[in-house]
């Protein structure tokens, strides 16, 4: 049975999560479902993608499936991981992608909203990053993404707590565009993304591929990545990562070494 429900009229395409039993969680299977939609999207010309869960639930999606999360002494987050494609093709699909959130957000999904052009939610949309929770070094490019839409103390409000950010603060913070109401979400969102496609496509291409560029430029040399990267290392090599992953697989709270 298929993870995500498709759909495309007049080249403004939706692609639905369609696994609440799972809580919409990033799966590889899911995702490969979403990336297969977004190539079929870019042969047809598609001028708008609008993301959403299928059904209005109390979660939108729980991010990374921890069930696929290596368990200890690998990097969890590595350039090919699924989630890691999903971004990237996000981020590099040639029309504007749109979020449509009802619900909260959790972890990847979290970084996922992030790297999507546009966000709209209504009252029910709250986010949270639980890297914390797991014991999970995040990578650099993950935070980059965060770094280019939020200002720094909300950044590391939301990694130091892991706590969701409500509706109106992630409004103010500017993580989404505007706060709708539930009734008028679908109508505002696809409002949006017609708007969009009436428009001239080579510039919103080009303005799309450039702000994204502008907004992840970072001088960074070899040696300040590797230092960043070991950082990382320890901590997936140490007993927190292992600890958290176990914690959630027994569904019980992690005890972190506190020496
Ligand atoms: N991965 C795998 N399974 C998940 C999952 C996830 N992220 N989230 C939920 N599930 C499973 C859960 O184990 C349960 O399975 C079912 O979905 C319903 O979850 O076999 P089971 O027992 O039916 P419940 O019962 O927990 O649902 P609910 O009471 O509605 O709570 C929803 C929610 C989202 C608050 C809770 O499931 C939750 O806290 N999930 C984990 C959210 C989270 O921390 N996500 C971040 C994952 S780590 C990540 O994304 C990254 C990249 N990172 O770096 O940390």
């Amino acid at each position: 049975m298929s993870l995500i429900i498709v759909s495309n009229t007049d080249r403004i395409g939706t692609i639905a999560f369609n696994n609440y039993q799972k809580r919409n969680a990033l799966s590889g299977d899911l995702i490969d479902e979403v990336l297969s939609a977004f190539k079929t999207m870019q042969q047809n010309g598609t001028r708008a993608v609008i993301l959403r869960a299928a059904s209005f639930e109390k979660v939108w999606s729980a991010g990374h499936d921890v069930d696929e999360l290596p368990q200890a002494d690998t990097d969890p987050l590595p350039y090919d991981d699924p989630l890691e494609k999903l971004l990237r093709a996000v981020r590099s699909f040639p029309a504007p992608v749109i979020a449509m959130v009802h619900g909260s957000v959790w972890g990847g999904a979290c970084d996922l909203v992030v790297n999507c052009d546009l966000v709209l939610g209504d009252e029910t949309c709250a986010f949270a990053i639980t890297p914390a929770k797991l014991g999970l070094p995040y990578n650099a490019s993950g935070f980059q993404s965060f770094l280019s839409r939020l200002p720094l103390n909300i950044v590391k409000e939301l990694f130091f707590t892991a706590n969701l950010l409500t509706a109106q603060r992630a409004e103010q913070a500017g993580l989404i565009n505007e706060i709708v109401p539930e009734a008028e979400l679908e109508s505002r969102v696809y409002e949006m993304a017609r708007t969009i496609a009436s428009r001239s496509a080579a510039s919103i291409s080009v303005a799309k591929t450039t702000l994204n560029t502008l907004s992840q430029a970072t001088p960074l040399n070899a040696s300040q990545f590797e230092y960043i990267h070991g950082l990382r290392r320890k901590v997936y090599y140490g007993p927190d990562y292992h600890e958290g992953i176990q914690a959630f697989l027994e569904k019980r709270a992690p005890e972190f070494r506190v020496d």
